[in-house]
C-alpha cells in the first residue's frame, strides 16, 4: 500500500474539515480545539496535516522582500503525511533515543535526539519588556476616503482595502499573567499597505504617564514587580508604583484613567484605541494638518466590575484572549472605526489652548470631533501564536508617505526604542523578514546580511551611487509616492534638558476626567484608588497620593481618605475651572451585544421546548448561548456547555433561568466554595450563587416557568433588570434589551453625585 496516500476513512476526515474551512460559518458554540473532531482511538493511518480551523488566518506567503508567492498560507507550516527531521528525512521512531542496548547510555550520534532536544531548549525568546501579555488577530481595513483631503496615504483613499494584523496587550504583566488585571491595554495595528507598512501602536487610554521618553524606564521599573521578591505580578497596587506617580505628578492623568473602568475592559472588542501623540498628515500638495488617531469600537466601550476582574484572574486568566478568539470563531467579528481629530498645523502646535505635543493632555471630542476615516474588521484568528502574535514587531517609524511624526518628546523617543528592542527580542536586524512582519510592498533596500538573513540578494553593489548594478536602487522622484520628511521649521532655541512651560499643568485635565464621569463611574474610581493605596505598605506614600487627589477634587480625596483612614489634606493648587467632556463617560447609551455570552440554567423539568427557542433566539441575536446544568452531556438533545461545578457567573453577560434545579448529588453546601449559605433552599446552592453574583455585577437576569422560583429564593425578584416572563422568547427579548445598556446600574442607587 502507498502510505503517502490518505486511507479512505481518514481522507474523509481531512475533506470534511476542508469543507468546513471553506463553508459559511454556522452558529455554533466556539472553542473547538481542532478543525476535525478527534477519534477515541489513536489514528495510525498516515494522511496530510488537517487544514486550519475555519476562523484561522495566517500571514500571506510573501518573499522576504514582499513579493506574492502564490503558495497557500498553509505552506508556511508543516506538510506531508510523515514525521521528518528538520531537513525533511523521514523518521520511523521519535519515542526512543538511540542507546547502546535497551538499558545502555544514549549515543552521541543520535542526531534526531540532539536536534529535537536542542531545538526545544531554544524555543523561548525574551518576552517583550512591556506589553508581554497579548493576543492578536488578522483583519481588513476599509477606507471611507474621508481623509483624502488631508493625506496622500494611498490606504486612506476611498474604498481601498488593506490587510491588517492587530495585537492587544496588557502593559505590566509577564507573558503568562492574567488578562483581567487593572492596567492600560495596548492596541497595536500593522497595516500592510502597498506603499509600505504603517504601524499604529496605540493604547486604550489617550494619555501617557510621562511627557518625555527618557522617563520610560522609570515608570516601568516602578510599575513592574518589586525587584527583590518579584511581587506583585501585573499590578499597580503596590508601593513602588504609587511612590513614583505621586512624586511625578504628570502621571496623575494617566493614573486616573487606570483607576477608572477603562483599566478593566470587558473585552478587547469593547475598548477604544488612541494613538496618544499628535501626528502630522501630508496631502498631495505638501500641505499639512495635525491629527490624533482614535479607534471607536462598534460595540461601545464597556468594562468588567472589579470583583469580576479579580475572580476572572483565577477562574479564567485567558478571558480576553478567549473572548477575542471565540467572537471571531462565532462569526461576531470585532469592528472599530478609525477616526481622526484634525487640527491646523500652526507654529505653536496648540489647539484651544491645549499643547498638542504634550502626551498627558487630550483634546475633548466636544472641541474637535472625531471624524471617521475607515473601518477595521477582525475576521481571522492566528494559526500559530508564536509565529504571529509573539513575533510581530511594531515600530512607530513604519510610516507610509502621507503620515509623519511631530516633536512630541515621547513619540521622538519611541522612534528609537521599537527597533532597538526587536534586535534582542527577535535575535537580530532581519526581523522584518519574519512572515508576520513581511511588508506587502516591494522592498529594495541596501541592508545586507545579519543573523537569520532570509533574502537572497543578487548584485554586487548594495551602495549608492553605483554603476555596477546599473544604478539600482533608484530614489523615487517627487511624483513617485516617495516618503517626504515634512520640512518643519524648528524654532531657534538653546540645547537644553527641559520641557516647555506649557507641560507644567498636571491636574486640570485630571479634574476634567473626574467631572465627566457618571455617579457609578465615580464610585468605581473611588474604590479603585482606595483598593490600590490600601495595598501599599507605607503611609507616607498614601498621604502623598492623597495630596494629589486633593488637587483633583475634594469629594474624590475625602472618600479615598475615609477608606484609608487618613486625614484629608489641603490642595496645593486650586481646583481648575473645567468643562466636562460627556464623551469620556461609558454609561447611558445603547450598543449592539454581538458575541456576548448568555447562560441558560436548565434541568430535566424545565420547559425544554422553550430552552430550544431561547437558544435559537440567542444565536439569532448574534450572541452565544451556554447551557448550564447539573451534569455534562445533553439535556434532551441539547449539549450542556457548563455544569454547576465548572461554570461561574463571570463567564456570562446575562443569565436566563429555565428551571429551579434541586441540589445535585455533587452539591456539598457546607464545604463547597461555590455553595453559598442557603441550606434550606430547594435550589442547588451553586445556582443561587450564580444568580447572586450576576445580580451583584449588575447583569440582566431573566426567568420563565420554574426559573422564577430561583429569583425568589435568591431574593432578587423585585430589582431592576430582573425579569420574570411568561415564555422563553419574552424572557430573552427583555434581557436582550437590557444587554444593550451593558449593565443595569439602576439596581444600585448612586452614593456619589
Ligand atoms: Fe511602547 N514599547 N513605549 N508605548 N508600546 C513597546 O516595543 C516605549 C508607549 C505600546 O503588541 C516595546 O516591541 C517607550 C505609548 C504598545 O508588540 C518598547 C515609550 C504607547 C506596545 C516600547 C513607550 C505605547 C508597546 C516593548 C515611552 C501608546 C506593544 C516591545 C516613550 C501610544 C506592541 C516592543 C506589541 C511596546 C517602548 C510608550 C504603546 C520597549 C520608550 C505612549 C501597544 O520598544
Amino acid at each position: 500500500m502507498d502510505s503517502s496516500k490518505p486511507a479512505k476513512a481518514v481522507k474523509n476526515v481531512v475533506e470534511a474539515a476542508a469543507e468546513k474551512v471553506t463553508g459559511v460559518l454556522t452558529p455554533q458554540i466556539p472553542g473547538a480545539p481542532g478543525s476535525a473532531p478527534p477519534s477515541v482511538e489513536e489514528p495510525t493511518t498516515p494522511h496530510d496535516p488537517l487544514p486550519p480551523k475555519p476562523e484561522q488566518g495566517a500571514p500571506q506567503t510573501r518573499t522576504p522582500t514582499g513579493a506574492e508567492t502564490g503558495a497557500p498560507t498553509t505552506a508556511n507550516g508543516q506538510q506531508g503525511a510523515h514525521l521528518t527531521t528538520s531537513q525533511g528525512a523521514r523518521l520511523r521512531d521519535t519515542d526512543h533515543s538511540l542507546k547502546a542496548g535497551p538499558r545502555g547510555p544514549i549515543l552521541l550520534q543520535d542526531h534526531h535526539f540532539r536536534e529535537k532536544i536542542t531545538h526545544f531548549d531554544h524555543e523561548r525568546i525574551p518576552e517583550r519588556v512591556v506589553h508581554a501579555r497579548g493576543a492578536g488577530a488578522h483583519g481588513l481595513f476599509t477606507s471611507y476616503g474621508t481623509a483624502e483631503g488631508v493625506t496622500r496615504a494611498g490606504f486612506l483613499k476611498k474604498g481601498r482595502e488593506t490587510p491588517v494584523f492587530v495585537r492587544f496587550s496588557t502593559v505590566l504583566g509577564s507573558r503568562g499573567s492574567a488578562d483581567t488585571v487593572r492596567d492600560t491595554r495596548g492596541f497595536a495595528t500593522k497595516f500592510y499597505t502597498d506603499e509600505g507598512t504603517f504601524d499604529l501602536v496605540a493604547n486604550n487610554m489617550p494619555v501617557f504617564f510621562i511627557q518625555d521618553a527618557i522617563k520610560f524606564p522609570d515608570i516601568i521599573h516602578a510599575g513592574k514587580p518589586h525587584p527583590d521578591r518579584e511581587i506583585p505580578q501585573a499590578q499597580s497596587a503596590h508601593d513602588t508604583f504609587w511612590d513614583f506617580v505621586s512624586l511625578h505628578t504628570e502621571a496623575q492623568h494617566h493614573t486616573i484613567w487606570n483607576m477608572s473602568d477603562r483599566g478593566i475592559p470587558r473585552s478587547y472588542r469593547t475598548m477604544e484605541g488612541f494613538g496618544v501623540h499628535t501626528f502630522r498628515l501630508v496631502d498631495e500638495a505638501g500641505a499639512t494638518v495635525l491629527v490624533k488617531f482614535h479607534w471607536k469600537p462598534k460595540l461601545g466601550v464597556h468594562s468588567l466590575t472589579w470583583e469580576e476582574a479579580q475572580m476572572l484572574a483565577g477562574i479564567d486568566p485567558d478571558f480576553h484572549r478567549r473572548d477575542l478568539y471565540d467572537a471571531i470563531e462565532a462569526g461576531a467579528y470585532p469592528e472599530w472605526e478609525l477616526g481622526i481629530q484634525v487640527f491646523p498645523d500652526t507654529p505653536e502646535e496648540t489647539f484651544a489652548g491645549i499643547d498638542l505635543l504634550d502626551p498627558t493632555k487630550i483634546v475633548p471630542e466636544e472641541l474637535a470631533p472625531v471624524q471617521p476615516v475607515g473601518k477595521l474588521v477582525l475576521n481571522r484568528t492566528p494559526t500559530n501564536f508564536f509565529a504571529e502574535t509573539e513575533q510581530v514587531a511594531f515600530h512607530l517609524g513604519h510610516l507610509p508617505p502621507g503620515i509623519d511624526v511631530t516633536n512630541d518628546p515621547l513619540l521622538q523617543g519611541r522612534l528609537f526604542s521599537y527597533v532597538d528592542t526587536q534586535l534582542t527580542r527577535l535575535g537580530g536586524p532581519n526581523f522584518s523578514q519574519i512572515p508576520i512582519n513581511r511588508p506587502h510592498a516591494a522592498v529594495n533596500d541596501m541592508l545586507r546580511d545579519g543573523f537569520h538573513q532570509q533574502a537572497v540578494h543578487a548584485g554586487v553593489a548594495p551602495y549608492r551611487p553605483n554603476s555596477l548594478d546599473g544604478g539600482n536602487p533608484f530614489p523615487a522622484g517627487d511624483d513617485e509616492q516617495a516618503f517626504v520628511d515634512v520640512p518643519v521649521t524648528v524654532a531657534q532655541a538653546p540645547k537644553v534638558r527641559a520641557n516647555p512651560v506649557s507641560f507644567d499643568d498636571h491636574f486640570s485635565q485630571v479634574r476634567l476626567f473626574w467631572l465627566s464621569m457618571s455617579p457609578v463611574e465615580k464610585e468605581h474610581i473611588v474604590r479603585a484608588y482606595t483598593f490600590e493605596l490600601g495595598k501599599c505598605y507605607h503611609q507616607a506614600i498614601k498621604e502623598r497620593q492623597l495630596r494629589c487627589l486633593a488637587n483633583i477634587d475634594p469629594v474624590l480625596c475625602a472618600q479615598v481618605a475615609a477608606g484609608l483612614g487618613l486625614p484629608v489634606p489641603e490642595p496645593t493648587v486650586p481646583p481648575a475651572e473645567v468643562t466636562p467632556s460627556p464623551a469620556l463617560s461609558q454609561v447611558g447609551k445603547q450598543w449592539p451585544a454581538d458575541g456576548r455570552m448568555v447562560g441558560i440554567v436548565v434541568d430535566a423539568d424545565s420547559d425544554l421546548d422553550g430552552v430550544g427557542e431561547a437558544r435559537r433566539a440567542v444565536f439569532g441575536a448574534g450572541m452565544v448561548p451556554l447551557l448550564v446544568a447539573a451534569h455534562g452531556g445533553t439535556v434532551r438533545d441539547m449539549p450542556v456547555q457548563r455544569t454547576f461545578a465548572t461554570g461561574r457567573s463571570v463567564e456570562f453577560d446575562a443569565l436566563l433561568l429555565a428551571g429551579a434545579p434541586a441540589p445535585a448529588p455533587d452539591a456539598i453546601p457546607a464545604r463547597d466554595a461555590k455553595a453559598g449559605a442557603a441550606d434550606s433552599s430547594t435550589v442547588d446552592p451553586r445556582v443561587l450563587l450564580l444568580v447572586e453574583e450576576c445580580w451583584r455585577h449588575a447583569k440582566p437576569i431573566g426567568a420563565w416557568g420554574g426559573g422564577a422560583a430561583v429569583l425568589r429564593q435568591a431574593g432578587v425578584s423585585d430589582s431592576p433588570g430582573v425579569v420574570a416572563a411568561d415564555s422563553a422568547v419574552d424572557a430573552f427579548s427583555a434581557v436582550k434589551q437590557l444587554m444593550a445598556g451593558h449593565r443595569v446600574w439602576e439596581r444600585f442607587p448612586a452614593t456619589i453625585s
